[in-house]
């Protein structure tokens, strides 16, 4: 299949500018080469329209507790309409990002094509909070719930439905940044959780392959990545960095044996920051890991 890349150059959802520049960052760092290297068709759309940026209003408080929320919805809506006209031309869509709120965009527009859509959500953070729970009123922080149907009701609608996953057909893996409320709502509803301990004491491998189990009766399974699931050490460009997270090795296996299931119908990578990165090093590790998902294989 052609893989499509669309271009979500959203920080709104949070308040480190650089964000933005994450998909130019990725395309530096020879994403589509390298994807091409490997045998894969590639398109690249560009960039898709965003709302400016206003410096002064960006980081400030907002009533409501979610910041710059008109300009992360608008910006979903265009995402989603996107998504769902890549799908709807047979090509594969590959969305970079961008801050995690595009989420609400990306799974907006490819669930309108399947029925019982799975997420696995590769992450230090659960993004499960709503506003009265959210600790920064970061609108990166919610939209995981927003897609299960909770919180504002223009993050709750994007796309023009509600309720696009359901929680027994999502997995959280590299959990270890979690806000009381998030953990609460976790265990309340039951979502199946991958913490660092978890992948410690399992080993990646079994991970992997418990999630695919955890989703066999979803009709399509759709992967969002956030690069700050990884350690920092490796992977230091990126606004919420957490100590003790995934290797780029564990990842590696874990992208590899995805590529293997054939399962995963759509992707997403996100929270590449080049304005915080050393030598674009997290954009060039981000490809690395795309390259693999694609199909890269060493023998
Ligand atoms: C935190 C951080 N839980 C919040 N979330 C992040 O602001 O809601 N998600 N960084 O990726
Ligand atoms: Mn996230
Ligand atoms: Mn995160
Ligand atoms: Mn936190």
């Amino acid at each position: 299949k052609t893989i499509e890349i669309i271009g979500a150059p959203s920080a709104f959802g949070q308040r480190k500018l650089g964000v933005n520049m994450g998909p130019d960052a990725m395309r530096y760092a020879d994403l589509i080469e390298r994807l091409e290297a490997i045998g894969r068709v590639v398109e690249d759309k560009g960039n898709i329209e965003s709302p400016a940026i206003d410096m002064k209003k960006y980081r400030s408080e907002q009533e409501g507790g979610l910041r710059n929320l008109p300009e992360v919805v608008e910006f979903c809506e265009t995402l989603c309409s996107e998504v769902d006209a890549t799908i709807a031309a047979g090509k594969y869509p590959l969305v970079i990002g961008g801050d995690h709120s595009i989420a609400m965009g990306t799974i907006s527009g490819v669930k309108k094509h399947y029925d019982n859509l799975g997420v696995i959500w590769y992450d230090a953070h659960g993004d499960l909070n709503i506003a009265d729970s959210s600790p920064s009123g970061n609108i990166h922080g919610m939209p995981l719930r927003a897609l299960i149907g909770d919180g504002h009701p223009d993050l709750v609608n994007i796309g023009g439905y509600k309720e696009k996953v359901k929680v027994e057909n999502i997995v959280l893996i590299g959990m270890r940044d979690l806000d009381e409320g998030e953990k609460a709502y976790i265990k309340e509803v039951g979502i199946k959780t991958y913490t660092m301990s978890d992948i410690d004491r399992l080993g990646m491998a079994r991970v992997i392959e418990e999630t695919l189990a955890h989703l066999k009766n979803t009709d399509g399974i759709h992967l969002s990545l956030d690069v700050d699931a990884l350690d920092p050490l490796e992977t230091p460009g990126t606004g919420t960095t957490v100590p003790g997270g995934i290797s780029y090795r564990e990842s590696h296996l874990a992208l590899e044996m995805l590529h293997d299931s054939e399962r995963i119908t759509s992707m997403e990578i996100v929270e590449v920051n080049p304005l915080i990165d050393l030598h674009n090093k997290t954009a060039n590790q981000a490809v690395g890991l795309l390259v693999t998902f694609f199909g890269d294989k060493l023998l």
